[in-house]
């Protein structure tokens, strides 16, 4: 960057932090992005002069409400939710929904306007948008989640539509709360459709949707590696998370031939010297996946449990964050690159604070962002929505074979974008593809 841009760069964000206080979160997805495409940007008199940097940093609306529910001793609680439509250049909004304990609005916006560029990456059509609950689905009974969905949904859907908004899951948020917000979708429209992805396949789910994720962000690993003369096969990945993402990433690298050496969750992480096994793959699955229980019910040979801490001291050559936002910072940076990590892939949304980015950056390891690299499964939502739309279903093979492309293609764009001396700067790549296609849709509108 040079001077110049970097005072532009300081004075948008400045801006910015004035009009969203207290959003931290937000403004530290807002400054990657900026800082990736503002040396492009400024070369474009149009786009400067339409202000579409200024526009697609302010969502389009932000719906906030209620959600009073029972619990099953008849006590009265009430959460926060909110949805985040933030730009629908591109096509519907689209964006999963999260409960958490941790959801604020700043948690969505950073989430919405992150979803903007990923969707656009996928090359399906779909808008960015985020919504949740602080709600802690932990320790609630099967009833009390579905009174909480039923009443968080008495809302939604007059704000939602197969046409105009179309949610998912995400954190605390999986096939069960899907199934039950949409059950009471129908409830209350009265009609069919495809109006949230991620349900179940006997009542138009997709295939390959559960795996979406994880599948895809190993897809994208493997491209990344194969372009810079590096292979999967034997390499040790240490995985954050013990939910859908990390589950499924962990699967597919065990088919892939890697050893997956670590899984965390919020209460600590396992250790796997010798590599993950697929029955210890299954038994962790139930444990968490089915009985919602800690990693620290999980007891096996070989295997040790680390309580209270992050998996990122663990010798690995790649890591691949799978569990929330700002989970590895710059000292966990500093641990990776000191014990060889050479590529470290996102699962999940934003785990990676600014000060890790630079020591990734400086060290020349291979990077790729969640918008990039997570984008499998809101392309097989989109997958699924076009299915819904046709009134058909494809094969299994069919979706993983699209999820596959679509993965690739994602992958090809980044290296068009940003690849120097042999090295692409992931980060930069995704950024620039993925918002120079909403900064165009944008212009052409007009200023609307
Ligand atoms: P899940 O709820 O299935 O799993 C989340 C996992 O991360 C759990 O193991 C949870 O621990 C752990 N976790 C969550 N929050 C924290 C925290 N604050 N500190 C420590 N551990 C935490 O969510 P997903 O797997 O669906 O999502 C994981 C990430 O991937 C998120 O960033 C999400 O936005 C992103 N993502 C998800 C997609 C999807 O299709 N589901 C698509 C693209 C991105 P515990 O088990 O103890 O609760
Ligand atoms: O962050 C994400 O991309 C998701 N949680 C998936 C969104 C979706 O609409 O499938």
């Amino acid at each position: 960057m040079t001077d110049a841009e970097k005072k532009a760069l300081e004075k948008f964000m400045t801006g910015l932090k004035k009009r969203n206080p207290h959003e931290e979160e937000f403004h530290q997805a807002v400054e990657e992005v900026v800082a990736s495409i503002l040396p492009w940007y400024l070369q474009h008199d149009d786009y400067c002069k339409a202000q579409i940097l200024e526009r697609v940093t302010e969502p389009d609306r932000i719906i906030s409400f209620r959600v009073t529910w029972e619990t099953d001793n008849e006590e009265i609680r009430a959460n926060r939710a909110w949805r985040v439509q933030f730009n629908h250049a591109l096509g519907p909004y689209k964006g999963g929904l999260r409960f958490h304990p941790s959801v604020t609005q700043s948690v969505l916006k950073f989430l919405g306007f992150e979803q903007i560029f990923k969707n656009s990456l996928t090359g399906l059509p779909m808008g960015g948008a985020k919504g949740g609950s602080n709600f802690n689905p932990k320790g609630k009974s099967q009833s009390e989640v579905m009174r909480f969905c039923q009443s968080m949904m008495t809302e939604l859907h007059r704000h939602i539509g197969e046409d105009i908004d179309v949610p998912a899951g995400d954190i605390g948020v999986g096939g069960r709360e899907v199934s039950y917000l949409f059950g009471q979708y129908m409830r209350l429209e009265n009609r069919w459709s495809g109006v949230l992805t991620g349900k179940g396949q006997s009542f138009g789910g997709s295939a390959v949707r559960t795996e979406a994720t994880g599948w895809g962000a190993v897809y994208f690993l493997e491209h990344m590696l194969k372009q810079h003369d590096e292979e999967l096969e034997g390499k040790r990945v240490a995985i954050s998370g013990a939910g859908n993402v990390a589950f499924y990433a962990a699967d597919k690298l065990l088919e892939e031939g890697a050893k997956v050496v670590t899984l965390s969750d919020s209460k600590g992480f396992i250790h796997v010297k010798d590599g993950l096994s697929r029955d210890q793959w299954q038994e962790l699955y139930q444990i968490k996946e089915v009985q919602r229980r800690t990693l620290a019910d999980f007891q096996s040979e070989g295997v040790e449990y680390h309580e209270g801490q992050r998996p990122w001291g663990v010798p690995c050559e790649i890591a691949m964050p799978c569990a929330t936002q700002n989970e590895l910072d710059d000292v966990d940076a500093g641990d990776l690159v000191k014990n060889g990590v050479i590529a470290v892939c996102e699962g999940a949304n934003m785990p990676t604070t600014i000060g890790a980015i630079r020591i990734f950056k400086e060290n020349r390891i291979l990077h790729a962002p969640g918008k990039a690299s997570n984008a499998g499964g809101v392309a097989v939502s989109g997958l699924e929505q076009s299915q819904n739309a046709l009134r058909i279903s494809w094969s299994r093979e069919e979706v993983d074979r699209r999820l596959r492309d679509i993965m690739k293609n994602i992958h090809r764009r980044c290296v068009e974008e940003s690849t120097h001396n042999g090295y692409t700067n992931y980060i930069d790549g995704s950024n620039l593809a993925g918002f120079k296609k909403v900064a165009e849709a944008m212009l052409a509108y007009g200023a609307v």
